[in-house]
């Protein structure tokens, strides 16, 4: 079936190898097949196009690779499918200094438009532990987030055009760059988060900010989870803060032992908020600090002094994802309105107490969006197919205590495979009848990335 491949694509473009088979035919989930027929390496728009035409008229389904970062399984190709790979569509086009606009294609990794970015004079704020290796084009198709949300929002703020080859191989040109445009639908954000159901992301313009002024970190100590609410609204009364993440006890236990880090406060604490902002702000943040310590919110803190002290508290945040790999964790991305966080946090409390008494079970997240990333970790003893078993049946419980607070099922890991059949505890039938709509409108044969999302 996919020989008709060799028309389009020269040998060094394609393979079929077992080894690359295993290696693009998944992202970093580990709980799904991993079968794809083939690899494909398109270098040009026009190839990705009469791809996807070809695709139709055999009937060829495709799964996009990027970074291959993501967490839901929706670069994971189980079926045969072909695995479209954008790593060598991976080129920074133009700069343009007057737009603040760089436009580029979808295959470029993150890490290399922040750094591009730096050497223009600019900031491309949108960041996260896996920068290094996740593409744009992936970060736009799940709509990435990340450490810093809560000053710059997610990625779909910073796309001021995006270039798609839909499912029946038309190009589209969504927005073309422009600040202000009216009219009728804007595109891109119909595709920005669709996960690749809809249509290719090839290229993107992407908007810029001011490089921030130099930064500094606090972490402080909590006994309780609310205080820790308490403790941003007050923050923010007195200082824009770009970052205001936490992070449990255990999760600061797993992080210090896999890097072998220092613990960042002399006395421990039940959970940990690590706070960023314009160093010009740090007065500003020690007087929000001392009201904290006297009202009894914080237990104890600590202030960045030093870019290199910023970093390695930094690391207890960013390391934990990589920390629990080892523990195979059952991964929730949930998120409610902030004015819900207080009452949600204690309804997840006390169903994890009751549902999973016998695991380990480790608190993380971007809690200044409302983003808390719930990561159930695989006891030794337990088979990895039974303890996702028991994890799966309990998420209907989970679901159920967002839906009530009208939250999200998945804050910013998208949905793929991994949240598929519980998208009805964030999406009325309505929205799912409208998406199936959409999805039959751009890709009616059901070439890109079937089984995703919907
Ligand atoms: C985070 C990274 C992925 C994970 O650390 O904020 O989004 O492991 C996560 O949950
Ligand atoms: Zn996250």
């Amino acid at each position: 079936m996919s020989e008709s491949l060799d028309k389009l694509f020269s040998p060094q473009r394609i393979k079929r190898d077992a080894a690359a088979l295993a290696i693009w035919g998944c992202d970093w989930t580990r709980s799904f097949p991993v079968a794809p027929s083939a690899v494909v390496f398109p270098e040009t728009i026009e190839e990705v196009q009469a791809l996807v035409v070809l695709a139709n008229e055999e009937g060829l389904q495709l799964v996009p690779s990027g970074g291959r970062t993501g967490l839901s399984g929706g670069a994971v190709a189980s079926h045969g499918e072909v695995v479209v790979s954008f790593d060598r569509m991976n080129r920074i086009l133009d700069f343009a200094s007057a737009d603040r606009l760089i436009t580029c294609q979808a295959g470029v990794v993150t890490q290399t438009l922040q750094d591009f970015a730096t050497r223009q004079g600019y900031f491309y704020p949108v960041d996260f532990a896996s920068a290094g290796s996740s593409q744009l084009g992936g970060n736009i198709a799940t709509n990435a987030g990340g450490i810093r949300v809560i000053r710059y929002g997610m990625t779909r703020n910073w796309i001021a055009g995006l270039r798609v080859v839909t499912g029946t191989g038309e190009l589209l040109d969504c927005n073309q760059g422009l600040v202000k445009n009216a009219t009728g639908y804007d595109f891109r954000h119909l595709f920005i988060g669709s996960e690749g159901t809809l249509g290719f992301i090839v290229e993107a313009d992407v908007r810029l900010t001011r490089i921030p002024e130099p930064q500094q970190v606090m972490v402080l100590g909590f006994e309780k989870f609310r205080d820790i609410l308490k403790v941003l609204s007050h923050f923010q009364s007195l200082v824009e803060l770009s970052a205001f993440e936490f992070f449990s006890e255990l999760a600061l236990q797993k992080v210090t032992a896999h890097r072998e880090l220092q613990r960042p406060l002399a006395d421990g604490a039940q959970f940990y908020a690590l706070l960023e902002f314009d160093a010009s702000a740090a007065e500003n943040a020690t007087a929000a600090f001392e009201h904290a310590v006297t009202e009894g919110w914080v237990s104890d803190g600590v202030l960045s002094q030093s870019d290199a002290q910023a970093a390695s508290l930094w690391q207890l945040r960013e390391g934990i994802s990589e920390s629990l790999a080892p523990f195979s964790p059952y991964k929730n991305d949930l998120s409610v309105r902030i004015s819900e966080m207080p009452e949600f946090l204690d309804d997840v409390d006390g169903m994890v107490r009751a549902c999973y008494p016998d695991f380990e079970v480790c608190w993380y997240g971007h809690i200044g969006d409302g983003n808390l990333h719930l990561n159930i970790l695989k006891p030794e003893d337990v088979s990895i197919d039974e303890f996702y078993h028991r994890c799966h049946e309990i998420s209907p419980q989970l679901f159920e205590l967002v839906r009530a607070r009208r939250g999200s099922i998945s804050a910013e890991h998208g949905v793929g495979l991994l949240k598929k059949e519980f998208l009805q505890y964030s999406r009325s039938s309505a929205d799912l009848k409208i998406m199936r709509a959409l999805k039959m409108v751009l890709d009616p044969n059901g070439v890109m990335n079937p089984g995703k999302l919907l």
